[in-house]
């Protein structure tokens, strides 16, 4: 009998879940930068090997949302804790070590939610612990809280011990059908790694609120049976301000912008592409319902 299994990452801004799928995954499904809150929506990842299909739901980091946008990204994370089988808590083990707690109020109360789901702690960065025992500390805490079914310890920018998590998600995956074909890697739409892609290029370009502050929509997505394929986004901005500091002095941060994503998009695309971008002006699109009902929020 096959096993299948919706497997939710969840975790605090920056604690490497987007690593992690990729890394699981063997592509790069989900944008990652060094910046919190990179993560806006929820990405899915089909992992099938002969008996088990693993469909990982890469999510937003948790925090107390500030605004609308935040509000509906917790959302997200909600809906993905719902409907999984198995919970992955991803935590940044040189912070939890600094604290020296695993504990962490948002997260348990979203667990507290699900008690009787399968729920594994990940600690991630272990490359980046100097004092290894902390890890044992951690792990041991885990155990006594009573929250976690398993603790593992991890690098997933290193891929290691990433395969005997791999593992340990398959053991609690229920019997079942599988949900997608087995060749599957997502069911999501080419434009939304394409516009993922773009907004990967802000967040590593640009400092501060801007990233914060866009957003990306693709206006026009068109496979030429000939010659490149034509892509046409708006880059959302809040105000003039950034407007003027994502085109740059005659449009050289536009087009630092454009080359970066272009080659991004080519390498997921597998085809080259025109892109063209323009920046727009959406006054506080963060806040407002209807802007970000637009933007797929
Ligand atoms: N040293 C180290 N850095 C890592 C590891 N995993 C992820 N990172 C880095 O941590 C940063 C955040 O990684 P992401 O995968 O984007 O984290 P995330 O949890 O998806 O973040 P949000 O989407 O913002 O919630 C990036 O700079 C990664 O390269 C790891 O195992 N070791
Ligand atoms: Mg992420």
């Amino acid at each position: 009998m096959s096993r299948c299994a919706t497997v939710a990452l969840i975790g605090r801004p920056n604690a490497g879940k987007s690593t992690l799928s990729n890394a699981i995954l063997g592509a790069h499904l989900s944008i990652v930068t060094p910046k919190p809150q990179t993560t806006r929506k929820r990405v899915l990842g089909i992992f099938t090997d002969d008996d088990t299909q693993l469909i990982f739901v890469d999510t937003p980091g948790i925090l107390k949302p500030r605004y609308k946008l935040q509000h509906a990204m917790l959302g997200y994370v909600h809906e993905s804790v719902d409907e999984s089988d198995i919970l992955c808590v991803v935590v940044d083990v040189v912070k939890a070590a600094e604290r020296g707690t695993i504990d962490d109020p948002l997260i348990d109360t979203l667990l507290a939610k699900r008690q009787g789901t399968p729920t594994i702690l990940v600690l991630n960065k272990m490359d980046a612990l100097r004092d290894k025992q902390q890890a044992l500390v951690l792990i041991e805490q885990a155990r006594l809280s009573g929250r976690y079914t398993k603790a593992i310890a991890i690098s997933a920018s290193e891929k290691k011990y990433v395969d005997d998590l791999v593992s340990m998600l398959k053991e609690y995956a229920p019997e079942g059908p599988f949900v997608y074909d087995a060749d599957e890697l997502s069911t999501l739409p080419q434009r939304f790694f394409v516009a993922e892609l773009i907004r990967e290029a802000v967040f590593t370009l640009f400092r501060e609120e801007v990233p914060y502050a866009t957003d990306v929509t693709i206006v026009e997505f068109e496979e030429r049976s000939e010659g490149k394929w034509y892509i046409a986004a708006d880059i959302i901005v809040e105000r003039d301000t950034q407007k003027a500091i994502l085109i740059g002095a005659k449009g050289a941060a536009l087009k630092t912008i454009g080359e970066r994503a272009r080659a991004a998009i080519e390498e997921h695309l597998e085809h080259p592409v025109y892109l063209e971008l323009y920046v727009k002006v959406r006054s506080d699109w963060r806040n407002d319902r209807s802007q970000l009902a637009g933007l797929g929020y």
